[in-house]
Parts: structure tokens; sequence; C-alpha cells
């Protein structure tokens, strides 16, 4: 997977991408980030990315022709790779949403600064608009890490782990049950029985019971979508009639 980054902080994006599970897979050959400074694109002696709204309203708006310049200078004219522009009025981010993006080979993220970018960008160079949630940031970096984060452990080898992102809450539509490792006993603080007890089928069902459990306590929304056995189904409709007795 390639991606290339055009941001105005060339700088927030190198760090995270040189120290984590990014950085295994780059040295795996795997992934390929190039970051581009939107700034050293603008023709002008001042190098201006942004400029007063059209209309007034105070704020600042990325201008064009840094922008094209950019993307169009590294990727061609039209880009051949989808051009994504980082923006709180994109389609949310969801794990779904990553699963389809790890089907391309090359990513352009565009990261929007200010009030945001002048929407001939997002009319003529754009073709998808990301957001990651309902909740207001300064830029589109840490979204665009975001979406690398979770796109480049979906590439099979990435994690190391041949299966590792099969077991992902999100994946299975549930949330994890309760992890523990040793010590058996902290604090007083027991380990569960059932984990110690080698018996894998037993352990495998309080497992799943957990993740209905938690899932239905904290996001029962997903339950909607989670697909669920009959013995999932029957367990859950017992929490309902008695919570506090449902053997989980
Ligand atoms: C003051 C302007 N805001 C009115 C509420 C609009 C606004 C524009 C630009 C708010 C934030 C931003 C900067 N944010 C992003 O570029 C961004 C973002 C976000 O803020 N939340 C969730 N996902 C994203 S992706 C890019």
């Amino acid at each position: 997977m390639r991606f290339d980054v055009f941001t105005l902080f060339p700088g927030l994006i190198e760090p995270y991408i040189n120290e984590s599970i990014l950085e295994r897979a780059r040295m795996r050959g795997l992934l390929e980030v190039h970051v581009h400074d939107i700034r050293a694109y603008a023709t002008d002696r001042h190098h201006v990315t942004d400029e007063p709204p059209y209309g007034g309203g105070g704020g600042m708006v990325m201008k064009c022709e840094p922008v094209f310049n950019a993307v169009e200078s590294v990727l061609g004219a039209p880009p051949a790779c989808p051009v994504i522009l980082l923006t709180p009025q994109g389609r949310v981010f969801t794990q779904q949403v990553a699963m389809e993006l790890s089907q391309y080979p090359h990513l352009a993220l565009l990261c929007g600064r200010y009030e945001g970018v002048d929407e001939r960008v997002r009319e003529h160079l754009v073709t998808d608009e990301i957001s990651i949630g309902d909740y207001v940031l300064t830029g589109g970096e840490l979204p665009a890490l975001i979406l690398m984060d979770a796109i480049t452990r979906l590439i099979p080898g990435a994690l190391g782990d041949p299966d590792g992102a099969i077991d992902d809450s999100h994946a299975s539509g549930l949330l994890e049950y309760p992890h523990y490792t040793r010590p058996a006993e902290f604090r007083g603080w027991k380990v569960p029985e059932v984990l110690l007890s080698g018996n894998h089928a037993e352990i495998a069902r309080w497992r799943r019971r957990q993740a209905l459990l938690r899932t239905l306590q904290r996001r029962p929304d997903l339950l909607e979508k989670a697909p669920l056995s009959e013995e999932d189904r029957k367990f859950l409709e017992q929490l309902r009639k008695s919570p506090d007795e449902s053997g989980a």
C-alpha cells in the first residue's frame, strides 16, 4: 500500500509513521508513505496557502492552486488513485470503510486545515471525503494517521501475525471479552476460574457470553448488525429476563 499525504504540517505525520506498527509494515515493504508539504507548491513569493473567504464571514480557506499543484505534481492529472479529503463533512470512517479502502494499492490523503478547502478542490480533485467522527479537531492530520493505521493493519502480513486482523472486535461485530494474564491473583483480585481450567470449550463459551454481555451493556447498537447464533440469542434473551443471573 502506498499513501501520499498532502498537508500544511508535514512534521505531524512522520514521527508517528516512523515508530509504530506502521514502521514494521514499512520495513517489510508492505507500506510506503510519502508526505508532501502543500506550502512548497504555492508559487507566490510568500507561499500563501490560505485566504479569507469570498463573501466574508471570517476564518480562512485553503486555496485551490497550492493544493492542485501539489497533488497533480506528485500524482499526475487526473490522479489514478482515490484522492481522499479528510473533513468533518465526510462519510464517517468505520472498520467497513477501512476494509474497503485497504483494497486499493494507492491512496492520496488530503488534510484540510482552517475552515476548510475551496469548494473547487472538492468538486474537481477530491474523489472521496471522510470524517473520523462527530467531534471538532483542528485539522485532518490526525484523521489521516488514523486512516493509515487502520488500513495498514489490514494488509496481510503487516501485523506479523497472519490472522491478527481476524479476531477484531469490530470485525466480529461484538466488543471483546475481558483479557487476563499472569499472575492468577493480584492484590486479592482473581482471574476467573474458567480461564485456568484448561477446558477450551468452556473457555470459548464464557468468552462468547462475556462479549455478548459487554456489547449489550455498552454498545447495544452493535447487536443489531452482529451475526448471532441461536445460542447467542437465547443467552441474550435470558439476560434481558434476569440480568443478574446470566451465568456470564
Ligand atoms: C470553525 C469551523 N468549523 C465549524 C464547526 C468547521 C470545521 C472545519 C474544519 C471544524 C473542524 C475542522 C478541522 N477538522 C478537520 O479537518 C477534520 C475532522 C474533524 O474535525 N473531526 C472529525 N474528522 C475530521 S477529518 C478532518
